[in-house]
């Protein structure tokens, strides 16, 4: 590390790809409200946690707006930020990303300039902060794909003053890359070599510390935008000084997705034991500020809460479990679940169910009976289930057979029946 420094600690806090203007999915459309302000108020937390951890800097690397052309409502979000974070000294730069490179028309040339503000250019420059003994570089995307290594562009920092850098990049190589196809691609190898103490980056939506010395942060979506985007979500609060730089990470999502999926083993016998062990695989609450929390269940296995989740009962176990475990949004799949019994030994009964569950597994068993099937029960279906040529009729109706199976069972099988 520098010394240019001088024993100061130096705090920034880095954010990117707040998308601001783009929707966050739900899973309950009563949320949409709140769904509607997510990414605004996660920038306000991130407004907050600066001034209350009296950043000197804050670095937004990229994908700020979710378009190049936001709605006025997300530009404003931006500046009334901006000029909160200035109005307390706090200095912020942007390198604009993929999806808000700046473009001759662009948000970025129309937007009031903010004194303190610094949006770097499509060229790459870096700006000198003499009191703070630091200079911070960095340089905006051109157009949606940019295929230039822009991290070899940046102006390394003259002598005496500690180099930070600030890009929108894909930084792929020696580190497995999350299904984004390469961007501005930049060789982390390069970065460690490079002349910079900090690389504040953006573009992946999850938080990772790429590289400890020199720190290379990716710090992630500051809102996850749907239930692909689970796990903490928030900004890096880097503290740099001249022996050593920490990185923090601070939550700042107001929506937090989970996902679950669950094969049940039989000693889950109730929605108190479900609920508990839900609770046991979701991750604490960490952050002070009151999050909305919608988790997306899968639930598979034999299992006695099979009964839980048929038909008029489903909705209630849902509206329990949300209730239980504190939760804003609940979207559940429950069709992996099946009830306790023996399937043999059901199907070699002698009563209706029997009957039925023999009839079905044939019918699934042969395509050639579906295929009739389908033939006979045309004229009852839905006109546009009529309009399928017969091959798709037949995948259509085998497609039917088991939610039929299900309903069979949710309505025919006593549940004294159901082994414990
Ligand atoms: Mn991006």
């Amino acid at each position: 590390m520098a010394d240019s420094l001088n024993n100061r600690r130096l705090k920034i806090l880095h954010a990117a790809d707040l998308h601001l203007g783009a929707p966050v999915a739900v899973p309950d459309c009563t949320l949409s409200p709140q769904a509607g302000q997510a990414r605004g108020e996660a920038l306000s937390r991130l407004v907050k946690t600066a001034i209350r951890e009296k950043a000197d800097l804050v670095f937004l690397g990229g994908d700020v707006f979710d378009s190049p052309n936001p709605a006025p409502g997300a530009r404003l979000t931006l500046l009334r930020a901006l000029t909160e974070l200035v109005s307390q000294k706090i200095r912020v730069f942007i390198a604009p990303g993929n999806h808000d490179p700046r473009t001759p028309l662009s948000v970025w040339e129309s937007l009031p300039p903010v004194e303190g503000v610094h949006v770097f250019a499509t060229q790459a420059e870096g700006v000198a902060l003499e009191d703070l003994g630091v200079w911070v570089a960095g340089c905006a995307h051109n157009s949606r794909h940019v295929t230039e290594d822009l991290a070899q562009t940046l102006p390394p920092p003259p002598s005496g003053l500690t180099g930070l850098a600030l890009l929108h990049c894909d930084p792929t190589g020696d580190i497995e890359n999350q299904a984004h196809k390469p961007y501005a691609p930049a060789e982390l190898s390069r970065l460690r070599r490079g002349d910079f103490a900090f690389w504040g980056l953006g573009h992946w939506h999850r938080p990772q510390i790429l590289n400890r010395s020199p720190l290379v942060l990716m710090p992630g979506a500051v809102q996850g935008a749907h239930k692909n985007e689970t796990g903490p979500h928030g900004a890096w609060l880097v503290k740099l000084s001249g022996q050593a730089c920490e990185a923090d990470f601070a939550p700042l999502s107001l929506i937090n997705h989970h996902r679950l999926d669950l094969n049940l083993e039989p000693g889950i016998k109730d929605l108190t034991d479900l609920a508990w062990l839900i609770s046991q695989k979701l991750p604490e609450k960490s952050s002070e500020e009151t999050g909305i929390e919608c988790l997306y269940l899968g639930l598979f296995g034999q299992s006695p809460l099979w009964r839980y989740f048929q038909g008029a009962e489903a909705d209630y176990s849902a509206e329990e479990l949300k209730k239980a475990l504190d939760l804003a949004g609940l979207e559940l799949k429950t069709d992996g679940l099946s009830p306790m019994a023996d399937p043999a030994e059901l199907e070699a009964g002698e009563d209706v169910l029997a009957g039925l569950l023999a009839m079905l597994k044939k019918i699934q068993a042969d395509p050639e009976q579906a295929a009739s099937l389908a033939k006979q029960i045309k004229k009852n279906l839905h006109p546009l289930a009529c309009r399928q040529n017969s091959d798709d009729l037949a995948g259509y109706i085998g497609s039917l057979l088991p939610k039929v199976r299900d309903l069979a069972l949710a309505s025919l099988l006593p549940p004294e029946q159901e082994k414990e």
